[in-house]
């Protein structure tokens, strides 16, 4: 891979900042709100996906992305399947090779890679059961939100993404370790392995390994480092849930450095809804007509408008409100 972003300056460490949730505790529907109002992000603890289900699909993404690249390159695609340093159509490069699927695994245009891998029935169920776990999870935390939020019903956001016909998408990402990364030669600087972007969707859920590079931006413009827990899920707020609360929930910029020694791989459930489905503040969130700050569109409106845009555009520009 060719060394392709602009060298960026090494930031704080966001150890002591990010907000930990318990999904054990009862009360933490509160602190949910609170993490989605000051950083749009937060870590999931005491969370149910099983330990051995993450490891496993770890273990079949790693040996995917060992795999040749002329065997890789047969399931590249647009906007699914295998990318190497493009990102998107309008010019974005990382430093990053990804597998982009459907998440919605009924929809028959799952992961169909089957012929490449070693054991594609072990692949694909990992596939299957950890959507559907981290899916489960991701409905919990909605529903614990619209709790926080005095919303009822306590399905209003979480059926949006459990619907049988839900946009959502599973991104598997391998950053190899880049040599020139905070290197003398390259002014002490890192290499981008993913660019500043905020995510689309609803909710995006990303679990990694152990390996550092994610890092957050704060309301203030600073960047800071997101420490990495292999046993945990880092969530964060998408433009639509932004539009839905009324611009009360942050999406919250974010970005991957690319590590100088170790090989990064995360998994990145976006949680999306149907094509058809409108997104608009919700009205119990507002007293009256004019404190709406976004037009509604529809998530096909929005989608469409997403892939015409580069990566670190502000998408949600053109639907506020004059
Ligand atoms: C960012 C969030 C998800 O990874 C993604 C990305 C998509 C892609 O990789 O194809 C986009 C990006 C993401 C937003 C702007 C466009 C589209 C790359 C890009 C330059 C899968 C998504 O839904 O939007």
């Amino acid at each position: 891979m060719a060394v392709l972003s602009k060298p960026v300056a090494v930031p704080k460490s966001g150890f002591s900042l990010i907000p930990v949730i318990d999904m054990s505790d009862p009360e933490s529907k509160h602190a949910l709100v609170k993490a989605c109002e000051d950083f749009g992000f937060f870590k999931v603890i005491n969370h149910g996906v099983s330990a051995e289900l993450v490891s496993v699909l770890e273990h079949e993404t790693v040996d995917f992305f060992s795999l040749p690249k002329s065997e890789k390159t047969q399931v590249a695609g647009y906007p699914l399947g295998y990318g190497n340093s493009k990102i998107g159509r309008n010019g974005d490069v990382g430093w990053v090779e990804y597998l982009l699927m459907n998440a919605n695994l009924d929809s028959g245009s799952g992961p169909l890679f089957p012929s490449l891998l070693k054991s594609p029935g072990t692949f694909r169920n990992a596939l299957e059961e950890y959507t559907t776990s981290v899916r489960k999870m991701t409905c919990d935390v909605l529903e614990k939100i619209t709790d926080g939020l005095g919303i009822k019903p306590r399905n209003t956001l979480s059926k949006l993404v459990s619907d049988q016909n839900t946009d959502s998408i599973l991104r598997l990402n391998h950053y190899p370790p880049c040599p020139l990364s905070n290197k003398k030669t390259n002014g002490g600087k890192n290499v981008i392995g993913f660019g500043e972007h905020t995510d689309p969707q609803i909710i995006s859920v990303l679990r990694s390994n152990n390996t550092s590079g994610l890092q957050i931006n704060l309301n203030d413009g600073s960047w800071i480092s997101v420490p990495p827990d292999h046993t945990s899920f880092f969530f964060n707020v998408g433009d639509s849930l932004q539009v839905m609360t009324n611009g009360r929930f942050k999406s919250v910029r974010h970005r991957v450095l690319a590590n100088c020694k170790k090989s990064r791989v995360s998994m990145i459930y976006f949680a999306g809804p149907s094509l058809t489905q409108r997104i608009a503040p919700l009205t119990c969130l507002i007293d009256n007509e004019d404190e709406r700050l976004y037009e509604e569109f529809t998530w096909s409106e929005y989608k469409n408008s997403t892939y015409n845009s580069r990566l670190s555009d502000n998408r949600l520009q053109q639907f506020e409100r004059k």
